[in-house]
Formats: C-alpha cells, sequence, structure tokens
C-alpha cells in the first residue's frame, strides 16, 4: 500500500479537496486502485447531527453513513464507493481511545495521546486504507489521505504526530506528502512567504513535503517557483503550478502537464506495482474519456437553464451534490450549466402582500427556466412555494425532478389539484392536521419520539413495477427490473393513496422491495416529469451522471430522446 498524504497550510478552504481527488484520478489513469481517507479534525462523532447552515450538506453513503461533503467529492472523481469508516474525526479516535481503555484494553497503563491516541489513529489509517473500493473486491494499491484544516491547528496536532511516525511505520517508499499553500497576488507581485512560512511549520512537526501546490490567481512566473525552490528546500519540480482554470475538472489536466504523476510515480516506485494488461487499459481509457470530457465544458455554448427550488437558496454549499450531479449531466448533454436559485417561500401569496418585488422576481425566474428541481429538505418552511413550483411544472409542460421532499410536494400537490382533495398535507408540515388529510405520514417503522439515528439512512433496493416499460425513468436506468440508490428519509407518501393517484396518471414506476413504499413517481402524459424518494445525487460520478438527473437535464436541452435512445443496457456499467 502507498500513501499519499495531501495537508494544507496558509489558509483552509484552498481546495485541498479537489487537489486530492484529482490526484487520486491521476493515480487511477495509470491503472492502479485508488481509495481515499478523510481526516476531519473536529469534535463532532459524524456529520449527521451537523448543521448544513455551518457546515454545508450532509453526504449519506451506501452503508447509511451521513459524513462531510469531502468524502462525496472522492466518491464522484474517483468512482469509488467508500464507508463510513472512510472518515476519522477526532471525536470519533478518542471515543474508540477511551472506549478501550474503559474495557481495560490498555492493563492499567496511563493512556495518553503519544503513544495511544497516534497509534490509534495510524492503525486505523491502516485498516481502513485495506477495504475494497470498487466492484473488483480487490485491496486498494494506494490510498490518499486527506488531513483537514491546516497543519499548525491545536486540532490536527495529534493528527500531524500520527503521520509523523507512520512515515516510518510504512517506509519511505511508501509514504509521500503533497502541501497544499496558497500564493497571493498582491499589487501585481507573487507573494511568496506564507508559502514559506508554512512549510517551515510543516518541517519543524517532522514532515517534509515531496510537493508543494501553490494555489494562485494566476499561472506561477518562473522567479516565483524557482525561489519556493530555493527557500523550500525542494526542487523546482517539486513546486506545482495550480492556478485557476475554467472548472474544476481541469485541475487533473493540469496536474499532469506538469509532470507530477512521473514525479510521485518515481517517488513512490510505483513502476514496481505489478497491473495487467486490463487495469492498464482502463486507466487510459479513463484519462480520454476525462480529456474529452473537458473539451466538452470549453466548447458548449448553448445553455440550459434549471430552477432550483429550495429553502436557504443563499447556502449553496447545502445543495453540493445536487449542484455536482447537475454539472455532470449538463457535461454529458454538452451544455453550459445556469442554475437559477429560487428561495421556495417566495413564491408563495404571502410573499405577494410582503415583498412584492421578490415574489415578483420568484415567479420571474421560475417561469423563465427550462426544467425545475425540487431538492431534498427538511421542515415545512417554503413547501407551499414548492408545491406551486410543481404546479407549474406540471400544468405547462415543464421538464421536473423531485428528490426526496421534492417526491412528497409534488404528490400533495396532485391530490389537491387533480383528486380535488384540497386539504391534503404531510404529516411533517402540520403535526396537528386530521390524520385523513394526510398524502405524506411518518414511516410507521420509525419512533417518533428519538430524533437522531431514526432515519432510512443508505444504499436501498427500488423495484421497477409491472406495465412500467413505458417509464422514461426507467429507460434510462437502461430498462433494469432494479436499482440500488442511498436514501435520507422519515416520511413517505401514504399508501392509501395510491391507487387514486395512479387512476389520475401520477404512476408510481418504482416501489421498494415490499412493493409498499413508493421510491419513484412519473405522469404519464408529460415530457418529463419525475420525482424519487431517495437521492439520487450521492451516487453520481463525474463519467456516470446520476440518471435522474440526467433525464432532468437532457429533458430541459431538448434532447431526451436522443440521450434515451444512447442508453446503453444497464448490465454493461460505465468503465471507470
Ligand atoms: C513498502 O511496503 C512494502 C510492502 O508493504 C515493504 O515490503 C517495503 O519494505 C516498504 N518499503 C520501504 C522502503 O520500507
Ligand atoms: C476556458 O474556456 C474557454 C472557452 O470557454 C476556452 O477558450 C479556453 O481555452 C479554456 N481555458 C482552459 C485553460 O482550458
Ligand atoms: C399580488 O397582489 C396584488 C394586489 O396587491 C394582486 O392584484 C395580484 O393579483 C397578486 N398577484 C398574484 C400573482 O397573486
Ligand atoms: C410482476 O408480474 C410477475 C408475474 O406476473 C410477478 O411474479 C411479479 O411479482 C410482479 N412484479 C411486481 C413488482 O409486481
Ligand atoms: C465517519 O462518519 C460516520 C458517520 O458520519 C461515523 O459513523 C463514522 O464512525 C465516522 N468514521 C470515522 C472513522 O470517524
Amino acid at each position: 500500500m502507498k500513501y499519499v498524504i495531501v495537508s494544507g497550510g496558509v489558509i483552509s478552504g484552498i481546495g485541498k479537496g479537489v487537489l486530492a481527488s484529482s490526484t487520486g484520478m491521476l493515480l487511477k489513469t495509470l491503472g492502479l486502485r485508488v481509495t481515499s481517507i478523510k481526516i476531519d479534525p473536529y469534535m463532532n462523532i459524524d456529520a449527521g447531527t451537523m448543521s448544513p447552515l455551518e457546515h454545508g450538506e450532509c453526504f449519506v453513503l451506501n452503508d447509511g453513513g451521513e459524513t462531510d461533503l469531502d468524502l462525496g467529492n472522492y466518491e464522484r472523481y474517483l468512482g469509488v464507493t467508500l464507508t463510513k469508516d472512510h472518515n476519522i474525526t477526532t471525536g470519533k479516535i478518542y471515543s474508540h481511545v477511551i472506549s478501550r481503555e474503559r474495557k481495560g484494553d490498555y492493563l492499567g497503563k496511563t493512556v495518553q495521546v503519544v503513544p495511544h491516541l497516534t497509534d490509534a489513529i495510524q492503525d486505523w489509517i491502516e485498516r481502513v486504507a485495506r477495504i475494497p473500493v470498487d466492484d473488483s473486491g480487490i485491496e486498494p494499491e494506494v490510498c490518499i489521505i486527506e488531513l483537514g484544516g491546516t497543519v499548525g491547528d491545536i486540532e490536527s496536532a495529534p493528527f500531524v504526530e500520527a503521520l509523523r511516525q507512520f512515515q516510518f511505520r510504512v517506509g519511505r517508499d511508501n509514504f509521500s506528502l503533497i502541501h497544499v499553500s496558497l500564493v497571493p497576488v498582491i499589487h501585481g507581485e507573487q507573494k511568496t512567504k506564507p508559502t514559506q512560512a508554512a512549510i517551515k511549520d510543516l518541517r519543524s512537526l517532522g514532515l517534509t513535503p515531496d510537493m508543494i501546490a501553490c494555489r494562485c490567481s494566476e499561472t506561477l512566473d518562473d522567479p516565483t517557483i524557482n525561489k519556493i525552490a530555493m527557500f523550500c528546500h525542494v526542487g523546482p519540480e517539486q513546486v506545482v503550478n495550480v492556478h485557476d482554470v475554467n472548472s474544476t475538472y481541469h485541475v487533473p489536466l493540469l496536474l499532469l502537464e506538469q509532470k507530477m504523476i512521473d514525479y510521485l510515480s518515481a517517488r513512490l516506485k510505483l513502476s514496481e506495482i505489478t497491473l495487467n494488461a486490463e487495469d492498464k487499459k482502463r486507466g487510459d481509457n479513463l484519462l480520454a474519456r476525462w480529456r474529452s470530457l473537458t473539451t466538452s465544458i470549453d466548447e458548449s455554448f448553448e445553455v440550459v437553464k434549471i430552477a432550483l427550488v429550495g429553502k436557504y437558496t443563499n447556502l449553496k454549499d447545502s445543495y453540493l451534490s445536487v449542484i455536482k450531479s447537475l454539472e455532470h449531466c449538463s457535461m454529458r448533454c454538452r451544455r453550459k450549466l445556469d442554475i437559477v436559485w429560487v428561495e421556495a417561500s417566495d413564491l408563495e401569496p404571502e410573499a405577494n402582500e410582503t415583498d412584492k418585488s421578490k415574489f415578483h422576481s420568484a415567479w420571474n425566474k421560475l417561469s423563465s427556466a427550462d426544467g425545475v428541481l425540487v431538492p431534498g429538505g427538511f421542515g415545512s418552511r417554503g413547501t407551499e412555494g414548492m408545491i406551486l413550483a410543481a404546479k407549474w411544472a406540471r400544468e405547462n409542460n415543464i421538464p421536473y425532478l423531485g428528490v426526496c421532499l421534492g417526491l412528497q410536494v409534488a404528490t400533495i400537490e396532485f391530490a389537491r389539484n387533480v383528486l380535488g382533495l384540497k386539504d391534503a398535507t404531510s404529516a411533517e408540515f402540520d403535526g396537528d392536521s386530521p390524520e385523513e388529510s394526510h398524502a405524506v405520514l411518518y414511516m410507521p417503522e420509525i419512533d417518533k419520539e428519538k430524533m437522531g439515528g431514526t432515519m432510512r439512512l443508505g444504499l436501498r433496493p427500488t423495484n421497477f413495477q409491472n406495465d412500467s416499460e413505458w417509464s422514461k425513468i426507467r429507460k434510462l436506468y437502461g430498462g433494469a427490473s432494479e436499482v440500488h440508490e442511498r436514501h435520507r428519509h422519515r416520511y413517505e407518501v401514504n399508501p392509501k393513496l395510491v391507487e387514486q393517484l395512479e387512476n389520475e396518471g401520477m404512476i408510481f414506476v418504482g416501489k421498494d422491495e415490499t412493493g409498499e413504499r413508493c421510491e419513484i413517481l412519473e405522469l404519464r402524459n408529460h415530457p418529463y416529469y419525475v420525482a424519487t424518494q431517495y437521492h439520487p445525487e450521492y451516487m453520481s460520478k463525474v463519467l456516470d451522471p446520476s440518471k435522474p438527473f440526467l433525464g432532468l437535464v437532457a429533458a430541459s436541452s431538448g434532447i431526451l430522446d436522443q440521450v434515451l435512445s444512447e442508453q446503453t443496457s444497464f448490465t454493461e456499467k460505465a468503465e471507470f
């Protein structure tokens, strides 16, 4: 196992995650199997209880783990499936050590940060790195470890110390470190001081950078590179220039141009790993597809405009996977993506009274979009606005995709305006509403009293129903009879209403394995009106976009028929 550590200095939020996943993706093009681990130096044990307002979206894994959105980045770039063990938080590690101490595993010794905590971190890394992350079930050969935060923080100190020891545990040929730094441009001059200071901090903690990746708004000048090399005690070929590019999908090619892989390859003696011809071919194929993808970004000029109707639309991080899925699909459809953010509550009639300009601008944005997306969410604020958006899309033949809450509002809208059940609502929006008005109800098997861990989480199967051959969403899935997607919900469509809804043309084409729980709905006489109870965005990959999203973007671009005819059989999975 070869380990590539990606750490950061100067400030956080300079694209360490993108750099780490791009490096992993490039190593994959050599034919290697790559996995990744994210270290988060915060005390929370998991991200499920963290506010999306503060922390961005909560990402859900196959095994139901709710994690930080960075793990999503790795899944999307590397085409892998990670588990909840692939993120290490300070809280998790401490609680692991403390519970071992309680069990008496340390035989009465004084339990300390060094060596007990640092050993626990190293053991954890070694164990998790070996977990197979793709369909082959083969142990990966390279593990990318992203160390969150910045080196030198109090928070990350135990992890830095653990990594320092780890380089000796695994040996020099098996450990390399990429440090991401920032080169600010002030009055037209590229400043290297922050980078010098960051590298000094790193060295004083016992870690030596193999590569220094410099984030800069512009291309680094040669004198800057030489200066960094000289003051940081590395060769100029070890300074990588990561300037701003058209999109983050261009970063792997930027790194490739700078021969980063050649350097890493020599440094880690990657050529000693024996690969069969098939793996090599898969790597070449991956590189070719990535190249054509980035050209398609540069060459798409026609715009597709998708209205995203949600709440807190000013906090775009809380919809990160949704945005990424839309990006993947628009690249596939060769369109430039324009997301119009519509605050759902601004669509409600009350907004017409309180703030006319917001109300009009929200409706203006909604009605000028090519397609409408209502993503998942919790709580009741803005749901009336989402219901109005679903109605707009249904009545005006505008492509619509509803995810989770988006499926529930579509059902309520249909129940109210087509079935004439004027009081239809969800048990979530109004707890005091009479039971017979519940088009959406609390999942019966779930205990209402406990808040944490009571959701239906993770990968679950959905079966397409008999007589659903006409369904566009089924065709998008290559005519599959069963699909597996990730869930995160507490409420579901009332099964008692299904027959009535279906008689009027809202067909539940996908249900869970019991045949009771509604998973996918689709309108028969509509260009594209699909909603899913699961969250398809969590499994979207750069080179293998999520199908329900692909349908939305293709229908909104007017090329759904073309995409449907190209859709390969489900068994023939995209080669990653
Ligand atoms: C790297 O790891 C391999 C196998 O895990 C081991 O045999 C080798 O000695 C290590 N390299 C060094 C320089 O320690
Ligand atoms: C960025 O995109 C433009 C067109 O949109 C293209 O001409 C240019 O070459 C791209 N730049 C890079 C670095 O790919
Ligand atoms: C908004 O309110 C005005 C009166 O204040 C009313 O004339 C108008 O019809 C309302 N617009 C909509 C779309 O409800
Ligand atoms: C579809 O029909 C077949 C045979 O009629 C039956 O065995 C199967 O259970 C049905 N599947 C579903 C999902 O209803
Ligand atoms: C990662 O997060 C999940 C849930 O968010 C948690 O259950 C798991 O223990 C975490 N893994 C580590 C290694 O901290």
